[in-house]
């Protein structure tokens, strides 16, 4: 029997999971769409061939015909954070008992995180996989398995670069904490097996800090005393680059970002950058959303999967990170007990 899928929001992400499900999702099918535009969802069921299209997020999340949530909600008019409606939907699956693959991040607020974690575990088992698909990229999963089989020695450093290529209208340089970081925040912790203890963040001289998309260069101490340090530029123009290099006692490992062909010509060669991220993580989108259905079948949470205590630890280190810009100081970070629910 086919796992009915709901996607709640088609804006870019949902779209693009409503593809996934739709195309590349073998044992999955796509029963509604739903989004604050009715238009939207229509458009979006339509091109995906879902049963349904609805505007109704909780009443969708209800439906007898649904059996599992993918949470991408959509966008607010960019008034306020685009991420807000996560934490209250992923409790209303819990409510409902089906289990949801909510996009990143769970919550920007630690406490609504910590909503979410009392809710499973009050029902004794966990609902939500949580879209850090990072973790499910090849070059991480490479990169994470040169050191947990001990050729790179203990890891000392991780550098990593996230640059978009432009900043949407609404994006504070605080969001490039809050939005586009808790990746890095997420997979550095999961690549290190660590948590981190203390962050400072600094901001280039001379720029616009109001501006959107303004950069942000970010440098998280972990409990095992290894330095992460964070670049986010949301403007940088060129293309969508994201970079990592894991530094070992033994030697590193570099992140390589699945380019398939060169291009000579005109005395060039030269490499094409993705308009934006589906591109490069294509490959973590599918084994992240085959990883949730096989987690829908078999109950089993996937071994390698974010939850929603990972969740709370992202949004943790972001407060955080804000605390640390707008004081200008180093924070150090006080964390909540981790539940034995979450086993990973
Ligand atoms: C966006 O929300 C994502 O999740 C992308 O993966 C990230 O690269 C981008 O910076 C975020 O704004």
């Amino acid at each position: 029997m086919s796992v009915r899928i709901a996607i709640i929001g088609a804006g870019i992400m949902g779209a693009d999971h409503a593809r996934i499900v739709a195309e590349d999702l073998p044992g999955a099918s796509l029963q509604v769409v739903c989004d604050a535009s009715q238009e939207r969802a229509r458009k979006a069921a339509d091109e995906y061939g879902a049963g349904d299209a609805s505007d109704d997020p909780l009443a969708t999340i209800r439906r007898d015909d649904v059996d599992a949530i993918l949470i991408a909600s959509p966008t607010k008019p960019m008034i306020a954070s685009p991420d807000e409606t996560h934490a209250p939907l992923a409790l209303a699956a819990i409510e409902a008992g089906k289990p949801a693959l909510c996009e990143k991040p769970l919550s920007q607020s630690s406490k609504e995180c910590q909503d979410v974690i009392e809710a499973e575990v009050s029902r004794g088992r966990q609902f939500v996989q949580l879209g850090f698909m990072r973790r499910f990229d090849p070059s991480y999963r490479e990169m994470k398995a040169a050191l947990d089989d001990g050729s790179l020695g203990a890891a000392i450093m991780m550098h990593n670069f996230h640059r978009n290529v432009e900043a949407p209208a609404n994006f504070t340089g605080q969001m490039a904490i809050t939005n586009s970081a808790p990746h890095e925040f997420d997979v550095a912790r999961f690549v290190l097996g660590a948590d981190y203890k203390a962050i400072s963040v600094f901001q280039p001289a001379g720029i616009d800090a109001s501006r959107t998309g303004a950069p942000v260069f970010m440098v998280l101490e972990t409990d095992k005393g290894q330095l992460v340090n964070i670049e986010i530029n949301n403007n940088a123009a060129y293309g969508y680059d994201v970079r990592g290099e894991l530094v070992g006692e033994n030697g590193s490992v570099f992140l390589n970002a699945p380019i398939h062909t060169r291009q000579n010509g005109r005395l060039m060669s030269y490499e094409r950058y993705a308009p934006d991220w589906r591109p490069r993580f294509a490959e973590a989108y599918r084994l992240q959303n085959k990883a949730f259905l096989n987690f829908v079948r078999t109950g089993e949470f996937p071994p390698i999967a974010a939850d929603a205590w990972d969740g709370y630890c992202a949004a943790r280190v972001a407060e955080a990170g804000v605390d640390a810009l707008v004081k200008g100081a180093r924070i150090t970070l006080a964390r909540a007990e981790k539940p034995s629910l979450y086993k990973h």
